[in-house]
This record gives structure tokens, C-alpha cells and sequence, in this order.
């Protein structure tokens, strides 16, 4: 592009923008709706600096910091949502502020124990014990407010342990994706934040490598006795990151020692830009001290974020718009639609009075209802000057919203297949090499286990025959977790039963292991998934008679693997009379093939039954031969499981999962046979389960009511009336209406299980359970939800997830029609959803549970529509 070029587009962009504001003003903006108080220029007051508020972190208007308001769970390890982090102007730039044993720890290198935390308003000081247990090693951060910015230091009683000098630092990361196109100074040495990186590093003896968890190692040595370190890309005693951004600035000074900046993606993709100072050795009190001034705009306003659906909305749809406020913004009266129009000229069609909400969390809500418009058309809101994306009103608004995670995302998802879309391959053939038996007393790093036996009639690492076929990628990992699957073909089925989807946009060939997306078989693709995912499970039941726990890589740097799936093993049977490396034939001296993991769990196999059992009716006339095992192994493995029952009392965890997932079996059993035994079960399970708190029962109690027989709709009734009252109390808890979780994993799959509890309520009682709390968990997906309005399925309404934690992640890329689990919520009142950096699997990842029970609630909302 010229530089007249690009002189003529700012022109033409002005101008469009000064019209767009001019027609808004013309059409229908009141002077006093028009936001006029946001753009003045107050005087430029200087910050006051931070202080301690009752929410335990330092606050100053702008600027956060947080000193282990959230901790290291030791869930998944480092998630990069501990230590000391600040927030900068909302955006939480800076994460892991802790003494670290390493330049730029990864996900499983050791994280410290936070032993003790003392916030201590009188001294505004917040001061915490950290614990490196395999090293004896205790440390004291302690964090206070100064000038504009805060002071960090440690302190040690005893000097850092022998082994961990020149490892044991004051580290803290910033999130990269923050500082691309930017650039820094070191010392004034100017310097830019690189887009990928380019090292440096070196390589060390590996006997010297500091211990990751359990003694897994994220790092392939292949047989050299080595590792990797991140060495600095710029060292001073003055940082000052991104210079040029009044928004992103932060200078960091080491009053003692020096500072190093270092590249964590050298290492992992999901690493982060460090800044480090090794701790002072053989010496007690202060051993590393900072001075961080993060800049802080004056009288800076958060812009509002202006919830709504990304797909649109049908006519008869309720059209409420969320608007999201600083604490300090103050609301304008009026919000507007404007339909935009052939040629361009939009046309107000409506404004809205804004009403306030309240707050939650740490915003102020205010809400502009457009439901009378119902005009089918293209529209977007404005409030103040800002605008929205375009979206449609129209009858056919929900016609395709399923299509990119059926078409793309399930075939791109399938194990044991090549998938291929027109030029491009997304992955070969991959796991030919499935499977050995797990050895014993194992805690795996993604939550497998193995006890003291394997439970089963195959010895440690002995081949499982018929394990390479079927299933799905569990999520942005290739395990094959079994609960997960169970659940998945079970909603599969669901979705066939209740709405008969025929759509056929993929070849499935099993024969040959081929998938190619947008090319027709002539087969229901939906069936096609679901005898994919069965063949899986049932070849469980063939080998141990039960469902085993699940599959997944022995060895932590295969387990990590980014990119195609059919590399991440050899797909050669492993041969221990080989060497390493070493290839003769089929077979390979590589330990790479996957391990399953057996543990006997009452609760894993009953989920495995109700999948069979659902399976089987699902593929009635498309696979009769399977359908028909299906339920002969799902018959046979609920009798033996009942009979371990009988003898061996669940306990803790096990008996309440086992509980709700046996009502789940006996469900599934009572409709495919209408067998009175099952019905008699059901029965003897489901009624004491809907009185006990929790919920889940309501569901399969719903499903059940048409083979119940008489009078068990009216004998449920009192309990939806419960839940309806819990339904309206949503509308109080925050201002979007849905179940809005606040644990380690945001809460998307939450909200579907709602509104699709709410759409079988609805359908059997419409008197007490209404069409739009179904709709309000479409409306939550598709943009309506705290922190951003993306639509949290990609390719789904006009701006959708651009960015997941698929295992393409690795390319800042997405897989179509994932849904992600989205906003969330950090302690104690930051709603966080990050779309330009896909790393954080808690906001980022999409799983094939979330998938499979969009589908049924998408294809749900179809049908209240009216399609
Ligand atoms: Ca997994
Ligand atoms: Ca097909
Ligand atoms: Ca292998």
C-alpha cells in the first residue's frame, strides 16, 4: 500500500466515522444522550497512589495489583493466575510476581507454596511465605505501595540453599500478546518486544536441571543427557516496557543486583515475556528489591462493553443489551438501533431508554431492552459513540449456528482418522500405536491415576488389543477422556432423538480412516459422529468388561504436543528389545505408545453404560450389528457393576458421582428396553436424588416423565416450581440472567447444561418454564456476557473467537466451531476473557463436552423459533 493510499483511506475513515456521528446526532441522539462528558479532557490530576481496599489488593483508579489473591491450585499447576499481578488499565498484564527457580518457569516446572499471607492495612503492606518444600527453601514477599507505584522485595532468614544459587529469583511475567509491536529500554538500550522468538539460549547438563513435577520432564533430550535455558534478551537496572503506550507502560527498577528480560516461548508457547533478578546468595534479610511504576492514565474510564447477540436475534426473541460500566462512567439515558440499509445510510429505529442494572462483580451494569423491534433486517446499537458489529433480525437467524462445530470442529476433533478439508490436511492418521495397560501407582500430570493393581486381566504395559479406533480429541490435548466421551455420545444422541438432524457435509470412511470436511456421503453425519465416539467405548467394554478411566501419553513432552495429532506417537508398536529411537518394521524402541489407565470407578463405567445404551438406539437402522452389541454390553456391564455395588459400599466422591451417573444408566437402559426393572430403579434413585440439593436430577427426571407412567408429570411439578424460583433469582444474582460460575474453568458448558435443563422443563411444563430462559444461554454465548461481546462459539455471529486453545493454538489460530469456555471470573471481581492470547485453557479451550451439548441446544432453540 502507497502512502497516498493510506493517507486516502484515514481521509475516507474520518469522514465515514464524521458522517456515522452526524446522522446519529440528526436521526434521533438527543444532545443529552450524546456522551459528551466521556471526551472532555478533564484536567490531567496527578494518580493517588495505591492503597489497600477491603477486597484484599492494591487499588488506585487504573491500576490493580494483586498479591496472591489467587493462588497456584497445583490443579494443572502454573495457570498463569497467581502470584503478584497487575492490572493495568483493566487489562491484567502481569502475572507469577513469586521467587521462581528458573529464568522462565513452564506450566510444571516447581511452583512455591504460599504458607502464609498477611495483609496489613494499618501498614498498607501485604506480605507472603513462600515454601519450596524439596528444598527446605522459605522466602518472605512483601509488597507496599510507593509514589505512583509499588516497592517488592525478598527476604530470606536462612541464605537461598546452595543449590539454588544463581537458580532461586524474584521473577514476574508479562502476557506477550500485550506487547507485540511494542518495544523497550534497557538502561536506555532500546530494544523490540519480538513477535516470535528468536532466543537466545543455551544448552546445560541435564543432571543439573531443576526437578519438574512428579519427575516428568516437558523437555525431549533425545538420549542426550541435556536441557535448555532462556538466557536474557536485554539486562539493566532500569526496564521500561513499552515506552511508546501510555496505556501498556511499565518501568521497573532493581534497587540492587540487576534485571534480566527473558523470552518464556523459547521454552513453551504458552510462556511469557519474564522479568527476573537472581537472589542475592550467602547473605540473610533483603535479597532482591524492585521499585514497578506500571503508568497510570489519569482519570482513566474503562470503554463500555455493549453485550448483545453476535448472531442476531429472532423476531419474536427478547432484544436486551447489557452494558457493562466503569464504576466511574457515568450512564448516558438512551441507547439506539440503527438498521443499516442497501445503501448504506443508516436509519434509527429505536431508542432505548437505559435503565440501571446494579453491580456485580467490579463493574456497574445498566441494560436498553429493544424487544419491540422485530423487523427483520441488518441492525447495530449505539450508545454514545461507540457502535456495535452488524447483526440480522430474521426468522432464519438460528439456521446455521451449528453447522461450523458439526461440519469443522467434530471431524477435526476425531482420533484414529486423517481429516482433510479441501487443500488442507488437518491431521494424518494418528494413534496407530494405541494401546498399553498402565503401570502402577501412578499420579499422572493430567489427573489420571493408577492404584496398587491395574483391576483388569492385562499386566503393566501389556498390549490392549483393538484401542485404534474411534473417539475424539478430549479437548485442546489428544487424550481420550472417558467420562467426557460417555457424555458426549450420550448428548449426541439426545440431539438425534429429539430433532432428527439429516445434515451431510463430511465423508466418514472407517474402512480407511478418512474424513474429508464438505464432501457428502450420502450418511447423516450426526449418526456418523456417534458411532465414531461409540466404537471407542465399546472396544473398552470388549477388553475389561467396563469402561476404563482413560487414554493419554506416558510421557509429559509428548502429552504437550502442538500441531498435527499423527505426530505426536510413532504410530510403530513399541518394542523394548529396541533402542530408543530406533525403527524395525511396525515396531519402534520409542516409549511413546499411550497408556489406559484402569482404575475401577463405579461412576466412569455407569457413564460408559447410559452412553451404550443411548448408542445403540441412535444407530438403530444405520449399524444394526453395533447398536445390537451396544446394548448387549451395556445389559451385561450394569448387572456385574450392580453386583460390585452390592458388595463393595461406595464412598466419598464416588458414591455421590456414582449415584447421579447410575441414574444416567438406568435412564438410558429404561428407554431403550422399557424394561420394568430399569423403570423400578429409576424410580428408587430419582426421587430421593431430586431431594437432595444439587440439581442434576431435575433432568433426568424430565426426560424420564413419558415412561413413568400416570402421574409422575404432576408428581414432579412442585420441584420445577422450585427451580423456577431458582431461575428468577439469576435475574438478581447478575445481569445476564444464567448461572455464571467462579471456579478455575469458566463457566460456558454451565450455561448450556441451563438452558438445556430449561428447554425439556419448557417443553413439558410451559406454563411454569418460559422459551427465553433457553434463549438466555444462546444470548450469554453469542455475546451477551461481562468483560467482551465475542461470540464464544467461532464462526458464529458476526465477530467470533478468532483465537483458542484448540492444538492449533500454537499458530494463534482457532479450529471452526469451537465453543469456548469464555469469561473468567479471577479472584474476587475479575471477569477476564482473553482474545488475543489463546494460552489460558480456562477461557480458551473448547472440549468435546461443550461441543456436543451446544449442538442440542442450538438445534433446540431452532425448534422454539419455529424453523
Ligand atoms: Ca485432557
Ligand atoms: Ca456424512
Ligand atoms: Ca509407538
Amino acid at each position: 500500500m502507497t502512502s497516498l493510499d493510506t493517507g486516502r483511506y484515514t481521509t475516507a475513515a474520518a469522514v465515514r466515522t464524521a458522517l456515522a456521528l452526524a446522522i446519529a446526532c440528526w436521526l434521533g441522539g438527543t444532545a443529552a444522550a450524546q456522551p459528551k462528558e466521556q471526551k472532555l479532557q478533564k484536567p490531567q490530576a496527578q494518580p493517588t497512589g495505591l492503597r489497600l481496599n477491603d477486597r484484599e489488593f492494591f487499588e488506585t483508579r487504573g491500576l490493580n495489583v494483586l498479591v496472591f489473591t489467587n493462588q497456584y491450585n497445583g490443579m494443572f499447576f502454573d495457570e498463569k493466575t497467581a502470584g503478584v499481578e497487575i492490572i493495568q488499565h483493566d487489562v491484567r498484564l502481569a502475572t507469577g510476581g513469586a521467587v521462581r527457580l528458573s529464568p522462565t518457569p513452564e506450566q510444571w516446572d516447581l511452583i512455591p507454596k504460599m504458607i502464609d499471607r498477611k495483609v496489613d492495612k494499618a501498614a498498607n503492606t501485604i506480605t507472603c511465605l513462600l515454601r519450596y518444600e524439596a528444598f527446605d527453601f522459605d522466602s518472605r514477599l512483601v509488597v507496599t505501595p510507593e509514589g505512583s507505584g509499588f516497592r517488592v522485595a525478598v527476604f530470606v532468614d536462612k541464605p537461598v540453599p546452595e543449590k539454588l544459587e544463581g537458580r532461586a529469583g524474584l521473577n514476574i511475567e508479562f502476557l506477550p500478546s500485550k506487547f507485540f509491536e511494542r518495544t523497550y529500554l534497557a538502561d536506555g538500550q532500546a530494544g523490540i518486544f519480538p513477535r516470535h522468538p528468536t532466543g537466545p539460549t543455551v544448552v546445560k547438563p541435564g543432571d543439573t536441571k531443576i526437578r519438574q513435577f512428579e519427575g516428568y520432564t516437558t523437555f525431549e533430550n533425545r538420549g542426550r543427557n541435556e536441557y535448555v535455558e532462556p538466557t536474557p534478551v536485554a539486562v539493566g537496572k532500569k526496564l521500561i516496557l513499552a515506552p511508546e503506550d501510555p496505556e501498556r507502560r511499565v518501568t521497573i527498577q532493581a534497587l540492587s543486583g540487576e534485571l534480566q528480560l527473558l523470552d518464556g516461548r523459547n521454552l513453551a508457547q504458552n510462556g511469557w515475556f519474564v522479568v527476573r533478578s537472581l537472589l542475592a546468595t550467602k547473605a540473610t534479610g533483603k535479597v532482591a528489591e524492585w521499585v514497578v511504576r506500571p503508568n497510570i492514565i489519569p482519570n482513566w474510564t474503562r470503554t463500555p462493553v455493549i453485550g448483545f447477540s453476535q448472531a442476531g436475534y429472532h423476531p419474536t426473541q427478547k432484544k436486551v443489551v447489557v452494558i457493562e460500566l466503569d464504576p466511574h462512567d457515568t450512564a448516558l439515558p438512551a441507547a439506539f438501533l440503527f438498521e443499516v440499509t442497501g445503501d448504506g445510510a443508516p436509519i434509527e429505529r429505536m431508542q432505548a431508554k437505559v435503565q440501571p442494572w446494579g453491580s456485580y462483580l467490579r463493574y456497574k451494569y445498566v441494560t436498553a431492552d429493544f424487544s419491540t423491534v422485530n423487523r427483520p433486517g441488518l441492525y447495530y446499537i449505539q450508545y454514545g459513540r461507540q457502535k456495535t458489529e452488524t447483526f440480522p433480525i430474521g426468522p432464519q437467524v438460528y439456521d446455521t449456528i451449528w453447522h461450523a462445530t458439526a461440519d469443522v470442529w467434530f471431524p477435526v476433533q476425531m482420533d484414529h482418522m486423517a481429516v482433510n478439508e479441501a487443500y488442507r490436511v488437518w491431521h494424518g492418521l494418528p494413534h496407530m500405536d494405541d494401546a498399553l495397560q498402565a503401570p502402577l501407582n501412578i499420579q499422572h500430570f493430567d489427573n489420571y491415576r493408577m492404584g496398587p493393581t491395574t483391576e483388569t486381566k492385562y499386566k503393566p504395559l501389556e498390549r490392549i488389543p483393538g484401542l485404534a479406533v474411534g473417539g475424539w480429541f478430549d479437548a485442546g490435548d489428544f487424550d481420550f477422556e472417558a467420562p467426557a466421551h460417555a457424555g458426549t455420545i450420550l448428548s449426541l444422541a439426545d440431539t438425534w432423538e429429539a430433532f432428527k438432524p439429516q445434515r451431510d457435509q463430511t465423508l466418514i470412511d472407517q474402512a480407511s480412516h478418512f474424513v474429508d470436511i464438505h464432501r457428502p456421503d450420502g450418511k447423516p453425519d450426526l449418526q456418523q459422529q456417534i458411532e465414531h465416539g461409540t466404537l471407542q467405548v465399546a472396544a473398552h467394554y470388549r477388553a475389561f468388561g467396563r469402561l476404563a478411566r482413560g487414554m493419554t501419553d506416558s510421557l509429559l513432552y509428548r502429552y504437550h504436543h502442538l500441531g498435527d495429532a499423527s505426530t505426536q506417537t510413532d504410530n510403530l508398536l513399541f518394542d523394548p528389545s529396541l533402542e530408543p529411537y530406533q525403527v524395525e518394521g511396525t515396531r519402534s524402541g520409542t516409549p511413546d505408545d499411550r497408556w489406559v489407565f484402569t482404575m475401577r470407578m463405579p461412576s466412569n463405567n455407569y457413564s460408559g453404560i447410559g452412553a451404550l445404551a443411548a448408542a445403540s438406539r441412535a444407530l438403530r437402522g444405520y449399524n444394526d450389528t453395533l447398536a445390537d452389541e451396544c446394548l448387549a454390553l451395556a445389559k451385561k456391564a450394569y448387572g456385574e457393576e450392580r453386583q460390585v455395588a452390592a458388595t463393595a459400599v461406595p464412598t466419598g466422591r464416588e458414591a455421590a458421582f456414582g449415584q447421579g451417573a447410575e441414574l444416567t444408566a438406568v435412564l438410558q437402559l429404561l428407554i431403550t428396553t422399557k424394561e420394568q426393572q430399569y423403570i423400578d430403579r429409576f424410580n428408587e434413585l430419582v426421587w430421593p436424588a431430586l431431594d437432595r440439593p444439587g440439581g442434576r436430577a431435575l433432568l433426568a427426571a424430565v426426560k424420564a416423565v413419558p415412561y413413568l407412567g400416570p402421574g409422575a408429570t404432576e408428581k414432579l411439578r412442585p420441584y420445577v416450581v422450585k427451580y423456577q424460583a431458582e431461575i428468577d433469582g439469576l435475574a438478581k444474582a447478575n445481569p445476564y440472567g444464567v448461572p455464571i460460575s467462579t471456579g478455575g474453568w469458566a463457566g460456558s458448558g454451565g450455561v448450556i447444561g441451563w438452558a438445556t435443563t430449561n428447554y425439556y422443563l419448557h417443553k413439558v411444563y410451559p406454563d411454569l418454564i418460559d422459551k427465553e430462559s433457553v434463549y438466555r444461554g444462546l444470548y450469554f454465548l453469542f455475546g451477551t456476557h461481562p468483560a467482551s461481546n465475542v461470540s464464544l462459539v467461532a464462526t458464529v455471529g458476526t465477530r467470533s473467537k478468532r483465537l483458542a486453545y484448540g492444538n492449533n493454538r500454537a499458530d494463534f489460530s482457532f479450529i471452526p466451531g469451537v465453543v469456548v469456555p469464555g469469561v473468567l471470573i479471577l479472584k474476587p471481581d475479575y471477569p477476564e476473557h482473553m482474545d488475543d492470547w489463546p494460552f489460558l485453557w480456562g477461557e480458551n479451550e473448547g472440549t468435546i463436552g461443550g461441543a456436543s451439548a451446544y449442538l442440542f441446544l442450538a438445534n433446540a432453540a431452532q425448534e422454539l423459533v419455529g424453523k
